[in-house]
Formats: structure tokens, C-alpha cells, sequence
């Protein structure tokens, strides 16, 4: 780093000190705090964007978004080149240059960094960061923020992409490195003409008339969020949806209060703006910055609902690409061995009932660790990757192989055998490609995706959900003195540190009925959680309550929640 960079950091950084007495880290996805205390942060982070792309000769993203967290949070998080997560490999750097107390000491660890990671800043490369941030109200001054520290990197220059999702800006990011067409409008108008394509392609027997889809909308909570806006912009200019947003961020409701994703699937109960009224209706909801979906279905006289989570999601999308695949594999047999590899993928928080399901079809089901990043890797293993998180995160993955492969074999039928069932089902999965987001889960895509395939199956949100029964669980968080004492392996299925807990953890769980049970550090909060499933809600309430008193007896003074 040469005198005239250091400079321009020793003179813009003393105008956003840090926080006192706060450990800042990027932890799960980014830094989230109260959102006063961030300015320094985001400052710091625009820096890390701007050498990331330097490093990278790419275009990266910088998100200030809190995700499902209270409106008064906020925080900031980056899309690398591919539009997925920061690679882990700069996390580090992301903590010490977010909690160096002072300019000299952060001038300090940005040379460091640079020499190591051989960063040139020679030749005049722009470094390029694309700025998203969610409806949070201290958005603007953070945004500010991270402004300066992009040009506090000398040649770095930033594009403020407005107010947009999460998973939106991950999709410019990426289609940027493509050279794609990247502004929202392309995001939009890509989203409809896949969508479209694969309503056109809907077996003649399950085409509705529009009589019965009027009857038939998705009611969606927008968390009082970007995620409602953007869907309501969508659904003007695509008239195959039939949608009503509630909740979107112009009425009057508070961002994530008591509405959501998170707080659906947490709570199981009903987001405000819902009510008797909608019993029986499909209903779907967001978080706050758009990239969580569940369903969910309205009980008749119960502000409970029954909730239809990730897994599920996930598993409608696996019968679907796996029932497409079939189509072609037959036919491609004789003269084509190539045989797409169609992997799963969840975390120990997905319902074992779904995993079974998942199994029983015969598909190749993976755990990874909780975090869309390690999700995200691991799909990116197979020729389609399917990877959700019970919480709602998640997305498919398609391989270049398998879309040349699905490109070669459309043009094969397109002269042999055009309108063929096997070319139907070719043209659908390259337009599932294109509407599901390939960078990162996306509520919106993925709403898209739920309509579309059961609108092709002819199925009710009812018969969906009845695809299994989930195993009654709990969840539970501790508090304890430090939670780095717990140490797991196995996707987090097993504790290994500190040592004996996971043994006594399993003479509790062999006393239940389809028992299982996990402990781990929460990568957001400074609670150990604790996840219980057993055949009956009495049953999994139990173990989760014996296994969490292990972890208060093991770890220190603390309290169950
Ligand atoms: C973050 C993660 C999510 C994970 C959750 C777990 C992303 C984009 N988000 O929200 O995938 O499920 O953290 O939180 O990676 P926990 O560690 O507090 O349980
Ligand atoms: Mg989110």
C-alpha cells in the first residue's frame, strides 16, 4: 500500500470510530448489531468490498440489510463475485478490521492483509462494489457509510442499487461477473419469462380456467419489508399470479413485529393481518429481507397454523426435477450415458419425517453445518443441488454441465421430436434455472417456483403438506458463559467438546420414541441452542427440556428459554 493510500485511510477513517466495549463479528451471514453502533462497521466493510474486488477484478455486493432482526438492528454483509457468500477465507480479516480501536492500528491490519493476500493496487484497476440495503430506517446513513470507506480505496467506485432484497442484489452481483443484463428490471423481467414458460408448459389436464385461479390466490406477508414491495411490483406485470400482498413496508406495521418468516415458523402462530377469515387459504411469508419462504395454512378458529416449512418446499421441488429428469433419462439411454446427479441437501434442523421422505424416493440426501454458506458449497457438489433449510432459506442449484447437457437435448428434440413429453420437460428445468435465484435462496423466485409447480401438479397447499407428517419438535436456547465451549462434528449432530456431554445427551434421547436431539453454538446470538424431535409433542418438549438442563449443568449458570 503505498503513502498516498494510507493517507486517504489515516484522514476519512477517524470520522467513524468504533463502538466501546463491543466485539464485533461476521459471524453466520455478516454483522448485525443496533443499528448506532454499525457506522464504523459498514465503513470498515465498504473497505474490505472495495479490496475484495480489487482482489477479485470482479464486481462485489454490499448488503445493509438485518435480516428478520428487530427494525432498531441493522447490519452489512457482502456477495462475492459468483453472487454467493463472502468466502470464509476473509471473515477473519472482516473481524479484526471491524473491532480495530483505532485508525493507525486499522491502516495497520489493511496493509497486513494486502501484502499477504498480494493485493496490487498498481495498473489502476477500479475495484466496483454494487450498495443494497433493506427498508430499515438508519439504511441511509449506513449506506453513507459504507460509501466512504468504497472510496476511501483509491479507484473504487460504488452504485447505489436503491432499496432491493437480499437474494436481488446477490443476483445483480452475479449476473454483472456474467456479463448479463443486471438491474432490476432484467431481475423482473427474467423471473417472468421463466415463470410463463413453465405455466405454459402445465399438463393439459391441470390447467385451470381463470375462473378458479381467481379463487385461488397466495396470500403473502411481507413482513412489512422489501420483500411485499418488490412483489407487488412483480405481480403488475405478471398477470399468470394471482397474489395479494399484506404487510408490504407502506402500511403501517413495524418491520418483522410480530409478522415474518421467522416469526411464523418460530412461533406457529398467525402474522398479524391474518386472520379467521383466511382458514384453508394458501398463505406464504417472507422475511424481512426476502430471502426466507415458508407457507403456512390458516386453521379454522386457531390463531395457530400449520406451518409448511422449508423442508417441505424442498421436497415439492425434488419430486418435481426428479420427475422431470425421469422423462429425459429414459429416452436418453440409448444414446447418451450422461445422467444428471440430483443431490439434496439440509441441515440437522430439518424434520426427520422430511429427510425419511427424501430418502424413500431414493435421493442422495446431505447435513451440512446450519448457514446458508455451507449449504451453498455443498450443492454446488452435483449436477442440480437442492439445499433448504427448515427456516425457510434456499434455493436449486444447476451445474454448467447439466445446462449444456439440458441445451443440447432441447435442441436434439426441437428437430426429432418437438412438443415431445421429453423436450416439455427439458424446457422446464432450463426454466426452473432461470427463475430460481442461482445465487443465493430468494423468497420471491422461490414463491414463483411453489406456484408454478402446483399449479403444474394440480395440488392444494392441503395435498402438499400432506406429502409426510412432521415429527413434533421443539426448539430451546441456553444461555451460557461462553458457547465456544461447545465444540461439534457431524454436521452438528454430535458435541464433542466439552467432553461426556454428548454421551449424556444420548442417554436421554434413547428413552424417546423416534428421539433425536442436537446441541450447538448459535452463530447469531450468544446462546447454545437446543433441537428436539420425538413422536409426540409431550415427548420432544421433554427431551428438549432434559437436554437442555445437561447443557446449563455442563456449561455454567444460565437460564432455558
Ligand atoms: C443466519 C443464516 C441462516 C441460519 C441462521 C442460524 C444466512 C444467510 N443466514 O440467519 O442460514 O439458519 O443464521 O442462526 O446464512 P443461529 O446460528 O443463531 O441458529
Ligand atoms: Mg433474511
Amino acid at each position: 500500500m503505498n503513502e498516498e493510500q494510507r493517507s486517504v485511510l489515516l484522514k476519512s477513517s477517524p470520522n467513524f470510530p468504533p463502538p466501546k466495549g463491543v466485539r464485533l463479528s461476521y459471524g453466520t451471514a455478516g454483522f448485525r448489531e443496533d443499528a448506532t453502533i454499525l457506522k464504523s462497521t459498514v465503513y470498515r466493510i465498504g473497505i474490505l468490498a472495495a479490496l475484495r474486488s480489487i482482489k477479485t477484478q470482479s464486481v462485489i455486493g454490499l448488503m445493509i440489510t438485518a435480516s428478520h432482526n428487530r427494525v432498531s438492528d441493522n447490519g452489512v454483509k457482502i456477495a462475492d463475485p459468483n453472487g454467493g457468500m463472502l468466502s470464509q477465507f476473509w471473515e477473519p480479516f472482516a473481524d479484526s478490521i471491524a473491532n480495530a480501536s483505532d485508525p493507525h492500528q486499522l491502516v495497520l491490519l489493511i496493509d497486513d492483509f494486502v501484502r499477504k493476500e498480494e493485493i496490487s493496487f498498481n495498473g489502476n484497476r477500479a475495484a466496483e462494489v454494487l450498495l443494497g440495503r433493506d427498508t430499515r430506517p438508519s439504511g441511509e446513513s449506513l449506506l453513507d457509510a459504507a460509501k466512504e470507506g468504497i472510496s476511501s480505496i483509491i479507484g473504487a467506485v460504488s452504485h447505489d442499487m436503491g432499496i432491493v432484497t437480499t437474494p436481488q442484489l446477490h443476483w445483480m452481483v452475479r449476473a454483472r461477473n456474467m456479463g448479463l443484463k443486471s438491474t432490476e428490471h432484467d431481475y423482473f423481467q427474467q423471473l417472468l419469462q421463466s415463470y410463463r414458460c413453465l405455466l405454459d408448459l402445465i399438463p393439459d389436464g391441470n390447467k385451470t380456467n381463470k375462473t378458479d385461479r381467481l379463487n385461488d390466490k397466495v396470500l403473502v406477508d411481507g413482513a412489512n419489508g422489501v420483500g411485499g414491495d418488490k412483489l407487488e411490483i412483480f405481480s403488475e406485470i405478471c398477470d399468470g399470479l394471482l397474489v395479494e400482498v399484506r404487510n408490504s413496508s407502506k402500511g403501517e406495521g413495524i418491520l418483522n413485529e410480530l409478522v415474518g418468516a421467522d416469526f411464523v415458523q418460530k412461533e406457529k402462530v398467525l402474522p398479524v393481518g391474518f386472520g379467521p377469515n383466511d382458514a384453508g387459504k394458501r398463505c406464504a411469508s417472507f422475511d424481512g429481507d426476502a430471502d426466507r419462504l415458508v407457507y403456512f395454512l390458516v386453521q379454522p378458529g386457531s390463531s395457530r397454523i400449520e406451518l409448511v416449512d422449508g423442508d417441505k418446499i424442498l421436497s415439492l421441488f425434488a419430486l418435481f426435477i426428479k420427475d422431470q429428469l425421469s422423462v429425459i433419462k429414459d429416452e436418453g439411454k440409448a444414446h447418451n450415458s450422461y445422467q444428471a446427479r440430483l443431490g439434496i441437501v439440509q441441515t440437522a434442523y430439518a424434520n426427520g419425517a422430511s429427510t425419511s421422505f427424501l430418502k424413500n424416493l431414493g435421493l442422495d440426501v446431505a447435513l451440512t453445518p446450519t448457514g446458508v454458506k455451507f449449504l451453498h458449497e455443498k450443492a454446488l457438489e452435483y449436477d442440480i443441488g437442492i439445499y433448504f433449510e427448515a427456516n425457510g432459506h434456499g434455493t436449486i442449484l444447476f451445474s454448467e454441465t447439466v445446462l449444456t447437457w439440458l441445451e443440447d437435448k432441447n435442441r436434439e428434440y426441437s428437430s426429432i421430436s418437438k412438443d415431445s413429453e421429453e423436450q416439455k420437460a427439458v424446457s422446464r428445468l432450463l426454466a426452473v434455472s432461470k427463475l430460481i435465484n442461482q445465487a443465493v435462496g430468494d423468497a420471491l423466485s422461490g414463491l414463483l417456483l411453489v406456484e408454478a409447480v402446483l399449479r403444474h401438479t394440480g395440488w392444494s397447499i392441503q395435498k402438499w403438506n400432506e406429502l409426510y407428517t412432521d415429527l413434533p419438535s421443539r426448539q430451546l436456547k441456553v444461555k451460557v458463559v461462553d458457547r465456544t465451549s461447545v465444540v461439534t462434528a457431524n454436521a452438528e449432530t454430535v458435541a464433542v467438546q466439552p467432553a461426556g456431554i454428548q454421551d449424556a445427551i444420548d442417554a436421554q434421547t434413547v428413552k424417546y420414541r423416534h428421539g433425536r436431539c442436537f446441541i450447538r453454538p448459535s452463530g447469531t446470538e450468544d446462546v447454545i441452542r437446543v433441537y428436539a424431535e420425538a413422536a409426540t409433542q409431550e415427548e420432544a418438549d421433554s427431551l428438549a427440556n432434559s437436554v437442555a438442563k445437561i447443557v446449563d449443568q455442563f456449561l455454567g449458570s444460565g437460564s432455558c428459554h
